[in-house]
């Protein structure tokens, strides 16, 4: 059994310095933040998540500190193992409204990383980090619960970290005890089995001996069926790209009333992101299917449309290869990744702001 545990200190180690409140990009720190920032420097580890490099002890520690200072707005629950023994977590961010226990909340949920690499995974650690730390948020975390899974191919995560920068499956060993790796974003069970097989367990895309038979798997679709009844979007953050995608993935969109909405929420959404202006390419939007240009079997954003969440999305950041290219010929602009980071959230805040108003919609039509 190959085993892919390498657990180096992580968390650079840095000088202890005085932290103010922009140094994590809040205007304003929450005050279990504030301590926890405090005490974490007094370890001399790192402070702000963005920081640090990612990895599954790096997701120890910062989870270890956030069930430890800030436990009034964040659970964070281990919600699986994997093949390798790494966890699977389900973060919940909620900040209880005075006087309004009883109300039902909505839930948004966003995942990230099944397709291995680091970058959405720190993308996703950092909006954690803008929910919890920053007080200007707090509307956010009052009117939505949500729920995140930060990295939901850790065991992949690892392995692209140090031997196979490309690799995108999780690790399994298969029967043959030769070939290893699923690819979890192909082993949901919505249409698994209609795009050509792929048998050979050493492709890249290889999607597994049945649908939902990884750990992987079966931890995502647990979380979706826990939190459907409540849920109003679910967003698939993916390395790889610049752009924000709907469903379908195995095939070319009809026109069910509801993807009229998803077409302009992912319009509104790419509007948001490129007005920041921040980027060296356009960020598009489009359905998965012709952003691909062909089908995608098995598939968790289509799985998640089918179980009735209205606005559900792949999101696609940091560029990947595209971006390696690129700075070959022009250096980045200082701060580039900076403000990228912050744009993506400009796009959650977008995401956001669709829930909300879709809810005072149905409230006013209630009403009336
Ligand atoms: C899958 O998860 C279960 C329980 O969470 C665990 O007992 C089992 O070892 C895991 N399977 C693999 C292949 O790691
Ligand atoms: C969304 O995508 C369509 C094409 O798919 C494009 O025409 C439109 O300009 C895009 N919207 C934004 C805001 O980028
Ligand atoms: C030491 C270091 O690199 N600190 C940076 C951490 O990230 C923030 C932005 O989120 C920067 O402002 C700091 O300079």
């Amino acid at each position: 059994m190959k085993v892919y545990f390498k657990l180096f200190s992580l968390l650079f180690i840095v000088q202890t310095r005085h932290v103010s409140a922009a140094e994590c990009g809040c205007k304003t720190f929450r005050t279990c933040y504030k301590e926890m920032v405090n005490a974490l420097q007094d370890k001399d580890e790192e402070t702000c998540i963005e920081n640090a490099s990612v990895g599954a002890s790096t997701m120890i520690v910062y989870f270890t500190a956030l069930k430890q200072y800030c436990s009034d707005v964040v659970e964070v629950i281990n919600g699986g193992v994997t093949y390798d023994g790494r966890h699977l977590y389900e973060v919940i961010i909620h900040s209880q409204a005075v006087g309004r226990e009883d109300e039902v909340v909505p839930v948004m949920m966003l995942e990230a990383g099944q397709e291995a690499g680091q970058q959405s995974v720190e993308l996703a650690l950092f909006i954690i980090e803008q929910l919890v730390a920053c007080q200007e948020h707090n509307e956010m975390i009052e009117k939505i619960r949500w729920v995140i899974l930060p990295c939901t191919n850790p065991d992949g995560m690892e392995y692209s970290r140090y031997d196979r920068p490309l690799w995108r499956k999780n690790t399994k060993a298969a029967q043959d005890g030769l070939s290893f790796g699923v690819d979890v974003s192909r082993n949901f069970e919505t249409q698994w089995g209609a795009c050509e097989r792929v048998t050979n367990g050493y492709s890249a895309v290889y999607p597994g001996v049945a649908a939902v038979s990884e750990n992987e798997t079966i931890f995502v679709k647990n979380a979706l069926l826990k939190y459907k009844k409540d849920m109003k979007a679910y967003l698939s953050i993916r390395r790889n790209g610049h752009a924000i995608m709907y469903p379908y993935a195995y095939a070319e969109t009809g026109g069910p009333p509801q993807t009229a909405r998803i077409v302009q929420v992912a319009g509104n959404i790419a509007k948001k992101i490129n007005q920041r202006g921040s980027s060296i390419q356009v960020f598009l939007n489009d359905s998965i299917y012709n952003v691909n240009g062909e089908a995608r079997c098995g598939h968790s954003v289509d799985y998640t449309f089918d179980l009735g969440v209205p606005l559900t999305f792949e999101m696609r950041v940091y560029h990947g290869a595209d971006l390696d290219i690129i700075s070959k010929f022009q250096p980045l602009p200082t701060g580039y990744l900076y403000s990228l980071r912050h744009s993506y959230f400009s796009g959650i805040r977008e995401l956001y702001s669709a829930v909300i108003e879709e809810l005072k919609t149905i409230k006013e039509n209630k009403i009336f």
